[in-house]
This record gives structure tokens, sequence and C-alpha cells, in this order.
């Protein structure tokens, strides 16, 4: 095979061995890689029901044909297993030197089985794997993990790890990487940690062979080259996602003291303008000429990376107004490996539990030191911050008082930064992203907020599905960043070319979409396959406030989602996918994507529709 390595390192920490394992080149040609790949593992692997903190849970990471290679912002990684948070499919994307190295190791992925005994770090140099003690880094923050390994293996090798949260099994504790990069948002370095594995290094000296290696390099010059050429380069170099703030604001949808409100009365002093400011520095993953880390010095004058989703649950959406501090708390996320998303809708359903009188702790609104240390209670399990640590389902759960109407989140999973109460596109995207409430499959607000607010038409899921396809499946499984495309408009023609180029197929966008389709289907499937019988209940609606709470103020006064109206919304869109009325692929749907097996498995699960 061309383009990919046709081969997987499979790690038991039982047994403290590591072996390769072949895949067959359909495998590659259905499932392309990355998302794909992890997602096809953990469906073919896991038996339903496991416990996602046991050893029987994997963890999978997987790079795709275009990782890594010298074309337009190609450093990254997926990141999957069973959630913690979630109970369901989770995965994450993150940009760092290890997806580089995977490349050159020469494995498309490394597959974690099992559970050390004691805390371990895996080093895998090409075609060795060493099971190290892990016992001085254990208990160490993420950065000074990283410092201490590159110290031994060099700057330049590939380092994933997690911080206490992953050890202490947060169920939103995340993968970190590159002291400011970090993956896995439905709580994957709780997987790691609950596997005692506190780091993975990786080494590699080979270099993948592909179809037509002289296309391939010319392409991706000319890729760079196009890139640089985007009218929006500049200011994109400037300001990165933190642009996107100052649009929230304007267009009444960034999520202000718990998604009460769509606008934040200091939003000026978050937004992009003020952050150029204070900017010391742009970083970003490798690969990459558009570096869109926004290098800032926090409060203590600590380096921290800003971007949107960053800052604004950890600003606007716990009423903190002041950028340093908020600066200060999302560089504590990256130490403690810590999902900032969740963190700040955790953080801020304390603020409106304590404000209504429903826990006895005091959580004001907007105050940074009792902030930072309910952050490190969170970490390390202490008091409040244990019950935190299960994720806002979990906490409303256990204080009730309908408190479950304000629990932001979708089957488990925190919402990330967009108030929907006048957006029922994007509240659909939110409600059937594949991993729970997250903008990465779908991130329709922007075409939203154009073609018009208030309808809920066929159009409108249309294009969620079709984002869903090119952004959750194509980007996933290709495995590289999506921003050249969206945010500058680097023209969707160049991936089929540079995969032609790398491997050899001929695949046009309708392949490529039918590939995103199966990704997809698959997600779903896994879902579905987990929680059983209580799929049953309303699985892809996002909560109660945006339907039942108006906004209180701004240009949207009044402003919020019509149940009626989305569920017709649902319906159709459960039409559009070839699903039933609960959600669930029909049998025709699933055959019909290649995916036969998955369909008689699932059928002794659930009833499946012809
Ligand atoms: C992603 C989610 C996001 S989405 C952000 S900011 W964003 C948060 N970043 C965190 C962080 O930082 N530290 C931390 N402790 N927790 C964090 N949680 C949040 O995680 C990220 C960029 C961004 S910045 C986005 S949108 C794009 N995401 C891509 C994607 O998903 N796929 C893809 N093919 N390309 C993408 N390009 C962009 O990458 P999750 P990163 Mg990320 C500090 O992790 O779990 O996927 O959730 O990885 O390397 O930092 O790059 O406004
Ligand atoms: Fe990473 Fe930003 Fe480059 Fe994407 S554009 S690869 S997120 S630095």
């Amino acid at each position: 095979m061309f383009g990919w390595s046709g081969k997987f390192l499979r790690v038991n920490l039982n047994k403290e061995k590591a072996a390769a394992d072949g895949y067959t080149a359909s495998t590659a040609r259905s499932f392309l890689g990355g998302r794909g790949f992890a997602a096809k593992i953990l469906w073919d692997e896991l038996k339903p029901g496991i416990d996602p903190l046991s050893g029987d849970n994997k963890l999978v990471f997987a790079v795709g044909p275009l990782t890594g290679l010298s074309l337009p912002s190609s450093g990254k990684m997926v990141v999957a297993a069973k959630s913690p948070l979630t109970g369901g499919y989770g995965d994450g994307n993150i940009g760092t030197l290890a997806a580089v190295q995977m490349r050159k190791i020469g494995y498309d992925a490394i597959i974690v089985e099992g559970k050390s005994k004691k805390p371990i770090v895996l080093l895998v140099q090409d075609d060795t794997a060493e099971f190290l003690d892990g016992k001085d880094l254990w208990g160490l923050k993420s950065f000074e993990v990283e410092k201490r390994l590159a110290e031994l293996y060099g700057r330049m090798v590939g380092i994933l790890c997690i911080g206490p949260a992953g050890e202490n099994l947060v169920k939103f504790a995340n993968v970190v990487s590159q002291e400011g990069r970090a993956g896995g948002r439905p709580g994957l370095g709780a997987v790691m940690g609950s596997k005692n594995l506190k780091a993975i290094v990786l080494v590699g000296s080979r270099e993948p062979s592909f179809a037509y290696p002289k296309e391939l390099q010319q392409l991706g010059a000319d890729g760079y080259r196009e890139v640089l050429t985007k009218p929006n380069y500049a200011f994109w170099k400037q300001q990165g996602t933190m642009n996107t703030i100052e649009w929230s604001q304007a267009n009444m949808v960034l999520p202000t003291y718990n998604y009460r409100e769509g606008s934040f009365e200091k939003a000026d002093a978050i937004g992009g303008f003020a952050m150029e400011k204070m900017k010391v520095a742009n970083r970003g993953c490798p690969q990459c000429n558009m570096t869109c880390g926004n290098v800032v010095k926090d409060s203590s004058r600590r380096e921290s990376e800003l971007d949107y989703e960053n800052v604004v649950m950890l600003g606007a959406n716990i009423g903190l107004g002041n950028l340093r501090q908020v600066a200060a708390l999302n560089r504590d996320a990256d130490e403690l490996g810590l999902d900032t998303i969740s963190l700040g809708n955790v953080l801020a359903f304390a603020m409106e539990a304590s404000e209504k009188g429903l826990i006895k702790e005091k959580v004001p609104w907007g105050k940074f030191k009792a902030t930072k240390a309910l952050v490190e209670d969170i970490a390390y399990r202490r008091g409040l911050g244990d019950l935190l640590a299960e994720g806002v389902r979990s906490t409303a759960g256990k204080i009730g008082q309908e408190s479950s109407q304000w629990a932001m989140h979708v089957k488990g999973l925190e919402i990330s930064g967009y108030d929907c109460h006048a957006a029922p596109a994007m509240a659909l995207a939110f409600a059937t992203s594949s991993i729970g409430a997250h903008h990465k499959d779908a991130w329709v607000i922007s075409w939203e907020v154009k073609a018009g607010r208030e309808s809920y038409s066929q159009e409108k899921v249309d294009k969620v599905i079709e984002l869903q396809r090119l952004r959750a499946g194509v980007f996933e499984a290709l495995t590289v960043c999506r921003f050249p495309w969206i945010e500058l408009g680097f023209e969707l023609d160049w991936y089929p070319k540079l995969l032609h180029a790398a491997t050899g197929l001929e695949l046009n966008w309708n392949n490529l979409n039918a590939i995103g389709d199966r990704i997809f289907n698959l997600i779903r499937a896994f879902w579905v396959r987990e929680y059983g019988k209580e799929w049953y209940s309303r699985m892809d609606v996002p909560p109660d406030r945006w339907f039942e709470e108006p906004l209180p103020k701004g240009a949207l006064k009044g402003a919020k989602l019509d149940r009626k109206k989305y569920d017709n919304m649902l319906h159709v869109y459960y039409e559009r996918r070839g699903w039933d009325e609960h959600g669930i692929p029909t049998k025709t749907t699933l055959n019909k994507l290649g995916l036969d097996d998955v369909a008689r498995q699932l059928g002794k699960r659930v009833k499946l529709r012809e």
C-alpha cells in the first residue's frame, strides 16, 4: 500500500508487550485513517457495556494518509476510546509532533489495551517498544512531564501525556502535547490515567512510501504557497480563532453566564483585539504555516496559548472579564490536563447552582481566586471539585431540583462555545454530533447567521449533514487540520489531489463523502449499541434552557428555540440520514454503506428497521 503503512501497533499493558498488526487495503479504502480507523477498531474490538475506565477499554491514537506530511496543516492526530464522560464513542484531535513521529515510526494507529499495574511511560522507537517506569513522573503536571521527557529524548520527538486530572480520573480530563495542544474532550485523559499510562514518546526514522512522491512534494509546496496568498491570512495570524469572540458577541451567540444571556458586558476585554495587545508569540501545530496559537502572558507571568473556546468558556461563560486571569485558568487547565470547554461548563453550572442555593458552597460568578482554587479541586477531586469532576450531567443528577434543565450538555458531553437560543441549525449540529455536544462536526452557525436565524428549514438540515460529512468524516479521516479550508478558503479540490499523490487512489468528492457517511454511521451504531434500550429516550436534543428561558436582553431579547419545530427538524434530519424515528440507522442505510456486518451485530442489540 502507498500512503499507509498497513500496520497498527498493538500494545498490551498487562503483558508489557507490543506487536505489529496488519490491516487490509479494503479497511484503508473504506475508512481512510484517523477517526475512521479509530471508529472501526473500537466497533470491532470493544465488547458492549464495558467500563470505560477498566482495562477492557482500548485507547487508540490514529493518523491518516495525509498526516504529518509536508503539506498544509497536516500535523494532527486523533485520540479515541469509549468515553467515561458520555458512555459513547469519544475522540479528539490534537496538533502534535506525535502525529509526525507516528508516520516516522511506521504505524497508522497505536492501540493501547489492558492496564499497567504501575505508572508507566510507553516509548516507541521505530520497531522497538519499551515500557519505562513512570513513577517519577506520576503526579507531575503536563508541562513538567513534557520538559523532562524532552530533556531525555530531544525536543523533536512526539510526546503525549496526561496531567493530574487524568491520573485522578476526572471525566473530562484530556491528553496534552506541546505545552498547550490538547485533545480528547470526552475524558480520554482519564482513560489514559486508568491504564496508568502517564506518557507516550514516539521517535521514528522512517519515511512512508507514496504512489507519486514527486507530485506529492510539488503539491505540498504549492499548497503552502497558496495558503500565503489568501486574503485573510494576515488577520488570521494576528488573531487566529480569537477573531470569533467579537463576532459571537455581535450576533448574540457568546456563551455567557451558563448560556443564559448570549452577550457579555466585558466581551471587549477578552476579545481578539484585546488579545493582540498582549500577544507575545504565535505558536502552532507542526507542518503548519498558519500557526494560530496566540501566546500571551497570564496574570502570573506564565505563557498561555489562547483560542476562542478556551477564552469564552473560562471568560464570558463564568462571568470573568479579565483576559490575563482567563489565560491563567487556561494555563492551569493545560497543566492539569482538563478540557477547557467542559471545565467552563462545570464551573458555570456550580456558579448557577450556588446562586440558586442548590449547593452549600459559595461559588460566585467571575471571581478569579475562588475559581482558580475550584479548578485545582476538580483536578485533585477535593470537596465540591470531586462532584464536578464527573461532568454536568452527573452533577445535575445528584443535586436534582430541575438543575438538569440548565446542565448544558448533549449525551453527557458539555456544549462548546455557542449559545443556540436563536440558532436552530447549530442546536441540531450539537445534538447530533458524533461525540456529544461539540462544534467540530458541523460549525454551521456562521452560515446560519447569514442564512436567517428563525427558520427550521430542510435547507438547514442539509447544510448540517453536508458539514458533518466533510468535517466529521473526511477531515477527521484524512487527519489534517480543517482551518486552511474554513478560515482561509483553501480550496477543497486540493485534498483529492493530495490523496491521489500519496496513495494512488482516485477519489472524487462523492467517494469521499460516502466515506464520511460510513464513518458517521458507524459511530452512531457504536452509540446505539452501547446505550441499548436507553437509546430510545430523547438523545439528540439540546438542553431545556434554550427552549424554556428566552434571551433576557439585547437585539434578540425574547428569542428561544421552538420545541415543536425543533422536533420536526430532527425528524427531517433522521429521514435525510436514512435513520428511523429514534435516530437509529436502518438496515438499508448500513448495507448501502458497506456496513452489513455492523447491521447484523446491531440488530442483535436493538430492533433495526429495514
Ligand atoms: C477541541 C477543543 C477546542 S476546539 C479547543 S479550542 W478550538 C479547546 N482547546 C483546549 C486547550 O487548548 N487546552 C485544554 N486543556 N483543553 C482544550 N479543550 C478544547 O478542545 C485545536 C485547533 C482548534 S482550536 C480547533 S477548533 C480545530 N479543531 C480541529 C479538529 O477538531 N479537527 C481537525 N481536523 N482540525 C482541527 N483544527 C483546529 O485545531 P478536541 P489543538 Mg484539540 C490549549 O481537542 O478534543 O478535539 O477538542 O487540539 O491541537 O489544540 O488544535 O477554538
Ligand atoms: Fe494547528 Fe492552527 Fe495550524 Fe490548524 S491552523 S494546524 S490548529 S496551528
